[in-house]
């Protein structure tokens, strides 16, 4: 699963990026340019989890997996409005059609060393910029596909043309400036349109990064409020979460050793890297969620999609599970901790149950898969 990390030049993006995976590419006050040569860096990072944390030090095993995301950082978008290059955006769109989700970072911080693309810090307007710029991107598509049909049935070619509507209410809307997330399709609609990965439709993350003097600033968080406002009541499947935080403190902290990064947080009045936040959220926005296997070997986490059934769930680990399926043995994660960490106390209680291939799991179930092969 993999997320891009997008949003105008400078606006952070490396920062974060490095604070995600403790990295320390190098970040400038200038923007980095497609014609300059700039390359995608791609960065694994493990999703905080305090539930391994508790399995783990309960079966102290001799290896401990967490779920993992992948993220890449690149160029930012240009605005074309301001005579940005379009290639650069071209490029940034293949990145984001080839993942499953944007992180948005938007620039909240003042600093007049660092040059902003479009004159000064505002990040609603930002915000709605980009949004344009992924409408421009789907546009352009969609004029181009609309371009190749008449083409092709000008030339008297069989071709597919069940997506025709479906083009012509996108364009329409897209020509408004209305962008896909904001119409609402049906579920035939829907189906065609999955083939195309929309920009306007990529489920989206707004990191916005605020000057580390506004931690936990009244400012901030209206700032958070205007934002959300932006994308209510249009009829949304799934409204892009915001998350506040600060690049250039997480990325300190991200470079420190454990005890040192928990005082300087404490100084600064923050519970926990944003960055964990940043990550979970990531995770769920994707639809994801964890089971766990535990035992003296090994406590992992599985990552699977949010409905997900027992059967395919026992795939993720071996297909021999999969396929010599008998059933599973679950027990909640919140139900074990309260039998006193004990197995046998949770099966004494009735909170391990023998589920079959169709169970949908749940996310924190920890998962005992019986199978004969
Ligand atoms: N004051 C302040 N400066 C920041 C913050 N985050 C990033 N910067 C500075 O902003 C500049 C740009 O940061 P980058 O992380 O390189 O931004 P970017 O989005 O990757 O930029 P491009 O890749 O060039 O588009 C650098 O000088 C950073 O130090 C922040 O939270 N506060
Ligand atoms: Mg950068």
């Amino acid at each position: 699963m993999k997320l891009a990390i997008t949003g105008f030049s400078n606006s952070g993006k490396t920062t974060v990026f490095n604070a995600l995976t403790g990295l320390d590419l190098s970040v400038t006050t200038y923007p980095t340019l497609i014609s300059g040569g700039a390359e995608k860096h791609i960065g694994v990072v493990k999703v905080p989890d305090s539930r391994i944390d508790k399995l783990s030090s309960i079966y102290q095993p001799k290896k401990i997996t967490y779920a993992t995301v992948e993220y890449v950082d690149y160029v930012g978008v240009t605005s074309t409005a301001s005579g940005g290059d379009i290639s650069q955006n071209t490029a940034v769109f293949e990145l984001i059609k080839d993942s499953d989700a944007i992180v948005n970072v938007v620039r909240a911080f003042e600093d007049e060393a660092v040059l902003h693309p479009l004159g000064s810090t505002d990040p609603v307007r930002d915000v709605r910029s980009f949004e344009t710029e992924l409408i421009f991107g789907d546009l352009e598509f969609v004029e181009k596909r609309l371009e190749r049909m008449d083409l092709a049935s000008k030339k008297g070619k069989k071709h597919d043309v069940s997506s025709r509507p479906v083009l012509f209410k996108c364009r329409e809307a897209l020509e408004k400036e209305i962008s896909l997330r904001n119409v609402s399709f049906t579920d035939e609609e829907k189906r065609i349109m999955s083939a195309y990965q929309f920009l306007s439709t990529m489920p989206e993350i707004i990191v916005l990064n605020i000057g580390e003097e506004d931690i936990n600033a009244d400012k901030v968080k209206k700032l958070r409020a205007d934002i959300t406002d932006l994308f209510m009541g249009k009829g949304l499947d799934s409204i892009p979460s915001v998350i506040l935080l600060c690049g250039k403190i997480e990325m300190e902290i991200a470079q420190l050793p454990g005890d040192e990064a928990k005082a300087f947080l404490d100084d600064l009045g923050i519970d926990e890297p944003a960055m964990n936040r940043l990550c979970r959220v990531s995770y769920d926005s994707l639809g994801l969620m964890s089971f766990f296997t535990v035992g003296s070997d090994e406590v992992k986490a599985w990552t699977i999609k949010k409905g997900t059934e027992a059967l395919y769930a026992a795939g993720k680990i071996h297909s021999d599970i999969e396929r010599g399926f008998i059933r599973a043995e679950v027990v909640g994660f919140d139900d074990y901790i309260s039998s006193d960490e004990d197995m046998v106390k949770a099966r004494g209680k009735g909170l391990v149950r023998l589920e079959g291939k169709t169970y949908a799991v749940k996310d924190g179930d920890i998962i005992n898969f019986k199978f004969n092969v």
